[in-house]
């Protein structure tokens, strides 16, 4: 007796991750829909041994779904998820679209679970922009702890964190080049092979990129916290899978490297990787990629701050900054609520 799960965008980077993390944690499915664009529709993928032929999401009746996991892109949330719940499948959507909206939780299962009630308000959770997840599941205790006034962030981001288009993109302008022959750059507005773009998202009137600013109001939503500052630059480094970001905080009390050792090393969901030698600390390739932890390093006492601290944060934007978050969300949700 399980539930019956819809994944729309199941042909994309992370609603092939969605269904591989549904199965890897025997989630209880009943019947899964995967739900793409026409193109798609009569292509066939693995669900439990099982062959699942790809529906297109235009003809798909919700009121066969209890649970809705979109990532499709905002203007198919905007148009789908409401109609999904109207049709009672509780959506829990990926994208950006109903982030900010007041009445619509934004939740990560180790920091605010308690706002997956609000789902009763328009039947759609959502699920926060991959770099805000990661941060917020390190920082959290420290915020529980020492409280956390200000926020610095540097991130180096993948490239799976736009889709698969651009994961291509990224392997054929590497192949290309390391053959001498030329690399148009189309996912990107310059080349990412071998570079650092230094724009994520559209920008914004304040000079701003939306992804950084995303890290600024996400946070602040999801610590319930409008005194909470933070000031981010996010960059688009040649890496398929994982996320880093080095973080800068100014706590309200001094937070002592022990402290912050010990919080970090009982914190649900994160593993501490810090050993101060050659390779003592987490990366993308080495250590997140595939994998569902948020891994910490690099942690030492800010020299320029009597209240700074400094942490490496790595995890899989795929998986724990996207799809294992969804999934969280949605055990969350069957096991306390539905
Ligand atoms: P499709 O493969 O049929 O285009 P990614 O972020 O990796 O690029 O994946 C985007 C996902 O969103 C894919 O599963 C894609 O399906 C899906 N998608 C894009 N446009 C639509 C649409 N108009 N209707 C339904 N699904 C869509
Ligand atoms: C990236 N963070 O790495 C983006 C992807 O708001 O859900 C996710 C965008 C979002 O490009």
């Amino acid at each position: 007796q399980g539930v019956n799960v819809a994944v729309v965008g199941a042909t994309g980077a992370v609603g092939e991750a969605m269904i591989e993390i549904l199965e890897q944690r025997n989630f209880p499915v009943n019947n899964l829909y995967a739900l793409a664009s026409a193109r798609s529709a009569g292509k066939t993928i693995r669900f439990k041994g099982r062959s699942i032929t790809v529906t297109d999401l235009a003809e798909f009746d919700f009121s066969q779904a209890q649970i809705g996991l979109f990532s499709a892109g905002g203007s198919i949330s905007e148009e789908y998820a409401p109609k999904a719940a109207a049709a009672g499948c509780v959506v829990i959507d990926n994208t950006s679209h109903f982030r900010r909206d007041e009445d619509i939780p934004l939740v990560v299962p180790e920091v605010n679970p308690h706002a997956i009630a609000g789902y009763t308000n328009r039947g759609i959770i959502a699920n926060p922009n991959c770099s805000t997840i990661q941060m917020l599941v390190a920082l959290k205790p420290i915020y529980d702890k020492v409280g956390i006034e200000r926020i610095n962030v540097c991130t180096y981001q993948a490239v799976s964190g736009t889709g698969k288009e651009a994961i291509e993109e990224l392997a054929t302008q590497t192949a290309k080049l390391l053959n001498g022959q030329a690399a148009d750059a189309e996912v990107y507005p310059k080349q990412i092979a071998f570079n650092a773009l230094p724009h994520i998202d559209t920008f914004q009137d304040n000079g701003y990129t939306r992804e950084e600013m995303k890290m600024v109001w996400e946070t602040q939503k999801i610590f319930e916290d409008d005194a909470i500052v933070v000031n981010p630059t996010c960059v688009r480094i040649p890496v398929f899978f994982g996320h880093s970001e080095a973080v800068h905080i100014e706590t309200r009390d001094k937070l002592t490297l022990e402290d912050a050792r010990a919080l970090l090393e009982n914190a649900p969901g994160v593993v501490v990787l810090d050993e101060r030698e050659a390779g003592g600390y987490p990366t993308a390739v080495t250590e997140a990629a595939g994998q569902d932890p948020v891994y910490v390093g690099r942690m030492r006492e800010d020299i320029s701050h009597p209240r700074g601290f400094n942490l490496w944060i790595v995890a899989d934007n795929v998986r724990k900054g996207a799809a294992l978050n969804s999934v969280q969300i949605a055990e969350l949700l069957i096991k306390e609520h539905l």
